[in-house]
């Protein structure tokens, strides 16, 4: 029997152990907090960077910083977790960042951006702490980059609105050599508790959709970890390349039967300019085996996207748990992105009962996803801890590996004391 940690999250976490740890390493006390919380998508997967919808919720576990703003440029940043070494550096135009993978550049990543966007040049002394697991596909580097970014935007008092700072957030991270579609940063800024938010791009727009109470989205992790540096970001840059070259061929060839006067710019044009069945025919009549499949992808992912808002707006749980089923199918099969421990630990939570599971983030590893209800949920966590976890050499406590998502609230920022 295992303790399951529907509520352990970042509020449960000592706040004191934070300023005690602010103390030791900087004069006096810390006097603000930054929050930025992780998130786990539901469904639409690998369609952000496309310009289509995702359907994310924000984590009760989130990133941390209790800080004091200075009068200088200088940023540093004391990471509780030792594995992490501390971090200094200048807020700058040009800052030089640290070796590839090093999470201190996901501190320099917002500060670069801010002073080039906006002049930013007031720094802060900061202690944090994180319990959004790491290469997981719960987004603890958007976290991370949201907490940082929001802290320099409040101490310089810019004003930016939480939706803006979202998509400088997403900019900012190409500092460390990656561009995600956005979504991270989106709802990790903006999510509203007990809400998931539907998500659209360029421009940003989102839609926050109450969760039903009962439902219960458990988060499994698979335990090999999905690293944005290594072969998973080459797979993923791969994908984003396929995705266009499949766009540029569906295109042309709709020109060349002349449905369409001039190729579509992007997904959504395309999806406006002739609606997805004309596009998937276009596909199917030119597209290789390899690109059909991935063309196919993001269609029928856009298209369970709307149907799946349409479920959690009535709470028909059913059917957006086989939306979600018929989800990881397609990421399996047609964008392949899955692996045998994912496919794994999928079929067993459907065993366990879930009403549907499914890969969540990136995929290559990270965790899944399950829908399930209150009352069954516990044994959905009964269940993977004994067939999937036993054995498998957990490191660390097994509630940060397996757990149920609360639809938490986004980034916040707060004198220390008065937040509750
Ligand atoms: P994860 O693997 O959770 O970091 C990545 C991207 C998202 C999105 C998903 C796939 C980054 C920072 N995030 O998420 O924007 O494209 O993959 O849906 O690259």
């Amino acid at each position: 029997m295992i303790h399951h940690a529907a509520s352990a999250g970042s509020d449960d976490r000592n706040q004191a152990g934070l300023v005690k740890t602010f103390e030791a390493h900087f004069d006096g006390l810390p006097t603000h907090r930054s929050r930025a919380p992780g998130r786990v998508n539901l469904i639409g997967e690998h369609t952000d960077y496309n310009h289509l919808p995702v359907l994310p919720m924000a984590l009760q576990r989130s990133v941390r910083i209790v800080l004091r703003p200075r009068d200088d440029d200088l940023v540093r940043v004391v990471n509780v977790d030792p594995e992490f070494e501390p971090v200094e550096f200048r807020i700058d135009d040009d800052i030089p960042p640290a070796t590839a993978g090093h999470w201190g550049n996901y501190v320099r990543a917002p500060a670069q951006h801010l002073a080039r966007r906006f002049g930013v040049a007031r720094g802060f002394d900061g202690v944090l702490d994180s319990d959004v697991p790491v290469a997981s596909g719960l987004s603890s580097s958007a976290a991370l980059v949201c907490a940082v970014g929001l802290a320099l935007e409040r101490i310089s008092e810019l004003g930016v609105d939480a939706q803006t700072l979202a998509d400088e957030m997403a900019e900012a991270e190409r500092y460390v050599g990656t561009r995600g579609g956005g979504m991270d940063q989106a709802i990790s800024m903006t999510a509203l508790e007990g809400h998931a938010s539907r998500i659209d791009f360029a421009p940003l727009r989102l839609q926050p959709i109450p969760v039903p109470p009962e439902w219960r989205f458990v988060v499994a992790d698979s335990l090999k970890r999905a690293e944005k540096s290594g072969a998973a970001r080459t797979a993923y840059n791969q994908r984003t390349v396929e995705c266009r070259e499949a766009l540029d061929g569906v295109g042309a060839e709709l020109v060349r039967r002349g449905v369409l006067e001039s190729a579509p710019v992007g997904y959504p044009e395309l999806r406006d300019g002739v609606g997805w069945d004309e596009a998937l025919s276009a596909g199917e009549g030119v597209l290789d085996d390899v690109l059909l499949k991935r063309f196919r992808h993001e269609v029928t992912e856009a298209r369970r996207v709307e149907e799946a808002q349409a479920a959690l707006l009535r709470g028909s749980a059913e059917t957006f748990g086989a939306l979600m089923d018929a989800s990881h199918e397609s990421l399996r099969s047609d964008y392949e992105v899955s692996s045998p421990d994912l496919d794994l630990l999928v079929s067993m939570a459907r065993d366990a009962g879930a009403l549907g599971a499914r890969l969540t983030g990136a995929g290559f590893g990270g965790c899944i996803v399950a829908l399930s209800d209150t009352a069954h949920a516990d044994g959905v966590i009964e269940e993977l801890a004994r067939r999937y976890y036993d054995g498998r050499g957990v490191s660390g406590r097994l509630e940060d590996r397996l757990f149920v998502a609360r639809p938490s609230a986004g980034a916040s920022f707060d004198l220390l004391g008065a937040q509750p």
